[in-house]
Formats: C-alpha cells, structure tokens, sequence
C-alpha cells in the first residue's frame, strides 16, 4: 500500500483544477472586506457551514456566487498565486489550469483583469519551479454565441492561454452544442478538452460526441466511460486521459467512482488523479491520491502509474515529459 509520504513525496501534474475553486473561506472573507462585497457570511466557520451540497446543481449554487469577491487583477493573481504556493508543497511541478471567464464577465469584470492576474500567477510560479498554464472554459448552460463571443475576445491574449474547456451544468447542454467552437478552438491552436461528469443524464452519449466528433483530446471526469468496452477501447488506443477527481465525485455524485478507476488502471487507460474544486471538496491533490488509495488499496505501482499519466497526457513535449518521468 502506498503511504501518505509516499505520495507527498511523489512529483505529480495537476490537470484538473478550477481556480476559482481554490478560493478558501479566508481569502473569500478578506477580498470581501476588501471590495466592500456583502457575501451574507462574516466569519470562517459561517461560510464553512454554507459549503453544503449533495449535488452539481446545490455546488454550483453556492460556488458561482461567491464569486463576486473576486474583482481586481490582483484579486485573481492572489487567488492563482496562493493555490500555486500550496501546489508546490504538495510537488506539483505541472500544471493546467481551468477559468471560467464568463462568470467573471457577466458580473462586469474585464477579461482582461482574469486573464493578466492569473497569467502573471503563473509566470511568477516559475521562480518555485512550478510550470503552469490556463485553460479556458466556455460555461455550458450559456449559448453557444457567448462561447464564440469568449473566443473572438481571447484573440489577443492567446498567447497567455493553453487550451479550451468546457465546465458548468451538462444537463441538456451536450458537447454537440459547441462543435463549431470546438473547431474554431482547434484552427486557432487551441488544445482541447471538456466536462464529461459522471452520472449525468445522457452521459454516455455526450463522452461518445466528446470523443468521436468533437475529438477532444483529453476528458475531465468521464470514468463511467467504463459503461461502454468500445469507448474504453478508444480512449486506451489514442491515449486520452481522463482527468479524476475522487474528492469531488464523493461529495458532488455520492460515489467516489473507486471501482471505475481500478478498471481503468487494469485497461491500461491514462487516467490521473486531481482536486477539481479543493476549497470546497475537503482537499487538494495528495488528498485526493490518498482517499483513492485508501479506498482501492492501491499499490505503490500503481500510485506512480496515477502520477505518470498525469505527465503523459499533459499538453507538454514529449522532451519536457521525459523530465518528469
Ligand atoms: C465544476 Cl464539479 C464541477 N462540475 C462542472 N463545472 C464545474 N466548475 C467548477 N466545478
Ligand atoms: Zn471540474
């Protein structure tokens, strides 16, 4: 069985992480403060008892709206920053990062004051050797001329940004709502990835769009994908990783999708493990490697077959891998 130390000690890519789920309860009350934003909590233990969800819907209702103490350059800066220090104690070495913009634009914040602050995070993680970048998502339940809208915005700043997702509420908002994004992305050099979250309505035929027409080249979540022998087939064969992220379908779906993975691992699939929203789930990612390996048992071997499809399927150089590896 792997140890804690073990996998503390482990140098790991963190591949999905939305940075604005990493805004913890102090930082939340601090930027309030600061932007004189009322979020209807003053103390620690108050917006600690308001994380209380047992589903997307109830997590997205208390995660979007605070949101709102997020209003400068140097307020997303400090939020990017602050995960990125903690990321480094944890050895994270690599990372690709999810923001959402929409959220933050639709509120009347500039893209521009998302975009410089969390880039300038990144850069700034250099000097702790912690290589970063940005994915950003098109929020599912907007239309898909708002995510065409995001994409034109982007154009000057593309240098600054990795590659697209998609995240928000999969409920009737399939892949298929975005393939003329999803090819826009593509042309424009964009890689690409999306939301599959497990157990949703239709799920298998949205992985099925993701995979087979939208040709994503990673999916974040997706392990009911092991429903399905010829999608499982597909993904081992073009070497797609599925991001995990046990912390997250415990609270959010009420199964951790332990059995899944084991499956997964025995298909020779690259799937990762990863914190998705960490202030809100109970834990950043050597949490996640150790609920996952206390739940499955999980060998040192196959610990460090977790991590090592964490680097293989980054959107990184086949040199840059072998640095890690
Ligand atoms: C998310 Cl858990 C989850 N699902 C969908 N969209 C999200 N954005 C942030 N966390
Ligand atoms: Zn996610």
């Amino acid at each position: 069985l792997a140890t804690r130390d073990f996998i503390d000690g482990l140098p790991k890519a963190e591949l999905h992480l939305h940075l604005e789920g990493t805004l913890e309860p102090e930082l939340k009350l601090a930027l309030a403060q600061k932007n004189g934003v009322d979020i209807g909590q003053s103390t620690i233990e108050e917006v600690q008892a308001s994380y209380n969800f047992n589903s997307l819907a109830s997590f997205l209702a208390v995660y979007y709206p605070a949101m709102n103490v997020l209003q400068t350059e140097d307020d997303f800066y400090q939020l990017a920053l602050t995960y990125l220090k903690k990321a480094h104690q944890e050895n994270v070495r690599y990372a690709e990062l999810f923001f959402d913009p929409q959220a933050h634009m639709t509120r009347g914040v500039a893209f521009e004051a998302v975009v410089n602050g969390f880039y300038r995070a990144c850069v700034d993680a250099r000097a702790f050797n912690v290589d970063a970048h940005l994915i950003m998502c098109f929020l599912r339940d907007l239309s898909a001329e708002s995510a065409r809208q995001l994409l034109e915005i982007a154009k000057p700043y593309q240098a600054k940004i990795l590659g697209i997702g998609l995240d928000s509420d999969e409920h009737h908002n399939p892949p298929l709502k975005f393939l003329r994004e999803y090819g826009d992305a593509v042309a424009q050099g964009y890689r690409i990835t999306m939301h599959a979250d497990i157990d949703q309505v239709d799920s298998i035929q949205h992985i099925q769009q993701a995979l087979e027409i939208i040709r994503v080249e990673r999916l974040d979540h997706g392990t009911n994908i092991v429903e399905n022998p010829d999608l499982v087939d597909w993904v081992e064969q073009l070497k797609i990783g599925l991001t995990f992220c046990p912390l997250s379908n415990r609270l959010v779906a009420d199964d951790m999708k332990d059995r899944e993975v084991l499956e997964l691992i025995d298909h020779n699939v690259k799937v990762s493990i990863n914190s998705d929203d960490p202030a809100y789930f109970g834990g950043y990612i050597n949490d996640n490697y150790e609920a996952n390996t206390t739940k499955n048992d999980l060998t040192i071997d196959q610990v460090v077959q977790l991590a090592k499809n964490s680097f293989e399927t980054a959107w990184i150089s086949d040199f840059q891998k072998q640095t890690y590896l």
